[in-house]
């Protein structure tokens, strides 16, 4: 058995180097769906459909815990995923819950009602889809009030970053920030929702400046899937080596992805 990691493409390889060095002896499945990538500019039908059926493949590879590092997955499919397909013996978790509970100063397992926090003014930059979907001010209103949440969807920023353009990349994300703290000029807080942020997180935080909190998800979805299998060792998995699915072309993604992350990495076909 080992922990499966989804991403619609590279971007979720952020979060797998995260968990990895945060859970070394874990062994973990990473599932790119490269085939359909980008997500975020699909509709929630398409992203519901793509994103069931690879979890369905990583439930096949042994991966009773699939983690959607995915935020456009996270924030179009995973609450209906949730309400009505996953079965009780597995379990499917996204990258919304570690980081409202560290920008709220809340456990998720605090149910009790919604309250004022400290932090009154977020910025929020996203794909398009998960601009869209409004999931992230939804899961938030579970916990936090008063919260105002100013979204940005960052149109090309994916691409470029995809396309080892950094120059192109850096430009848009600072056009973006502008294009935010026109509607929003003093965010106290900024969160990078999109798997792909945190190459780029100091041209946000510059562009930011120093007083804004930029909260990426890499590190966070890290200590939240540490004191998650703490608590469910079952579901820890062990005595595997860790294994690269993807949708697309395996030498063309391995040699993209040994880039990304300037490692050797190898893909296999899903
Ligand atoms: N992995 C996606 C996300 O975190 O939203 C970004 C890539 C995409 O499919 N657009």
């Amino acid at each position: 058995m080992a922990v499966g990691i989804f991403d619609s493409g590279l971007g979720g390889l952020t979060v797998l180097d995260a968990v990895s060095k945060r859970l070394p002896d874990v062994p973990f499945v990473y599932f790119g769906d490269n085939a359909h990538a980008p997500y975020g500019v699909r509709d929630a039908d398409d992203i519901y459909a793509l994103t069931t059926s690879a979890v369905e493949r990583m439930w096949a590879a042994g991966c009773d815990l699939v983690v959607l590092a995915c935020n456009t997955a996270s924030a179009a499919a995973l609450r209906r995923m949730q309400e009505s397909w996953i079965p009780p013996e597995k379990r499917v978790l996204g990258v919304f819950v570690p980081l409202i509970e560290a920008l709220t100063e809340r456990s998720w397992g605090d149910n009790s009602p919604p309250r004022e926090v400290s932090v009154k003014h977020v910025a929020l930059f996203a794909t398009p889809a998960t601009v869209a979907s409004r999931a992230f001010q939804r899961e938030l209103a579970f916990r936090a009030i008063g919260v105002d949440v100013e979204a940005q969807a960052c149109g090309g920023v994916v691409d470029a970053i995809e396309d080892g353009d950094m120059i192109l990349a850096e430009a848009l994300v600072r056009s973006h920030v502008d294009a935010l703290t026109r509607k929003m000029p003093s965010p106290e807080a900024a969160i990078l929702g999109c798997t792909h942020y945190p190459l780029v997180q100091e041209v946000f935080q510059d562009a930011l400046g120093p007083d804004v909190a930029v909260y990426s998800q890499a590190d966070l979805v890290a200590e939240s899937l540490a004191d998650y299998l703490e608590r469910h060792p079952a579901m820890r998995g062990a005595g595997e080596e860790s294994m690269f699915l993807t949708t697309g072309d395996p030498r063309r993604v391995s040699s993209r992805a040994t880039q990304f992350l300037r490692r050797p990495i190898s893909f296999t076909p899903a």
